[in-house]
């Protein structure tokens, strides 16, 4: 057989293009996360990529914490899976609230009270709606996990009532809180998660609010934090998200593996993240930090303070997704 100089080109190519595609199956997949390494999203992360790989028979996801993929941007992961040029995000609500602002839904002022709260939306109607508008962006959302109810720490006095946060320097993580902050008299800054910890041992910053047990014990907050009331003044829940591209070029096979993968590694997620969050009061106290526990009508005087920045945003992210999920809540069995 004569080969001619253009057919063995084409032949070549052609082995060209089939190991280029052998090396594109074993690819390493790249999930983005924005906290360090000791915390719970990134446990959380680590197990989805462990099981993944055992029972997908080699698919290879490499977890990157503190948002380094994104130069420390913790808005532009979602931004990036949406785009197709990032594969996996374990990231909470309100850092995808400028792409999709819906998703302030979950972490308006005093929405939930408690944790069976939160589960009668991420397990119900609620979770698969926010599920639902996430695809429209191109995010496939496999499960919902948990950062937990942030609470305020300050390096400067207790709070107690709304008037204790006046003139604080606040750093927050999102748009939505800059109004609760702005509605309370504190002075909030919107700051990334990974420059916090020198801001506040610096003293740029008063203060912050974070999840105790996802983020507030594992980022060692309380080594330059003193005070520390649980208001539970907004719940933020994370989530483990693959781009909708990737996720159509997979069979129905593999997408029913990653996702049972998914739910169980967010499952383990929020478990670490509910006990270690149960043992923290003491935890924090035994290092030194002051907690104080609001009473009830300490709480309400919170909830009014932070109403007007719950109605600008159940404005922003429409009133009947605000309805839906206030009815998920009223109708839980209990
Ligand atoms: O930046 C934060 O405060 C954190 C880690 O909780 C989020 O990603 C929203």
């Amino acid at each position: 057989m004569k080969v001619t100089r253009t057919g063995f080109l084409a032949l070549a190519l052609g082995f060209a293009s089939l190991a280029m595609a052998g090396t594109a199956s074993a690819q390493t997949l790249r999930l983005s996360h924005n906290t360090g390494d000791a915390t719970t999203w990134h446990k959380g992360a680590e197990r989805f990529a462990e099981l993944l790989k055992e029972r997908s028979g080699g698919m290879n996801v490499r977890v990157f914490a503190n948002a380094q993929l994104t130069g420390g941007d913790q808005m532009k992961q979602a931004e990036m899976v949406s785009r197709g040029s990032l594969d996996f995000v374990v990231t909470s609500a309100i850092n995808v609230t400028p792409l999709v602002p819906e998703m302030a839904v979950f972490s308006l002022p005093y929405l939930y009270a408690s944790y069976e709260d939160v589960d009668a939306t991420t397990n119900g109607a609620p979770g698969d709606r926010m599920k639902e508008i996430m695809d429209k962006h191109d995010i496939v959302v496999l499960a919902w996990g948990e950062n937990g109810f942030r609470e305020v720490t300050n390096s400067v006095r207790p709070i107690k009532n709304p008037d204790d946060l006046k003139g604080l320097k606040m750093r927050v993580a999102g748009p939505m809180y800059i109004d609760v902050m702005n509605a309370l008299g504190a002075n909030p800054q919107q700051m990334q998660w990974t420059e916090t910890f020198s801001a506040l041992q610096q003293k740029v910053v008063d203060g912050q609010e974070n999840p105790i047990g996802a983020v507030i014990i594992p980022q060692r907050v309380y080594e330059v934090q003193k005070y520390l009331t649980a208001w539970h003044y907004s719940y933020d829940p994370v989530f483990l998200g693959v781009s909708k591209k990737l996720w159509n070029s997979w069979d129905d096979k593999k997408k029913e593996i990653v996702r049972k993968t998914a739910e169980e590694a967010m499952a383990y997620q929020k478990e670490l993240t509910r006990d270690s969050t149960a043992k923290g009061v003491a935890f924090l106290r035994e290092k030194g930090m002051e907690v104080y526990e609001p009473t009830a009508e300490e709480l309400a005087a919170f909830r009014a303070a932070t109403k007007s920045a719950f109605d600008t945003w159940a404005a922003k992210v429409g009133p009947d997704l605000v309805a839906t999920f206030q009815k998920a809540i009223a109708d839980k069995s209990n």
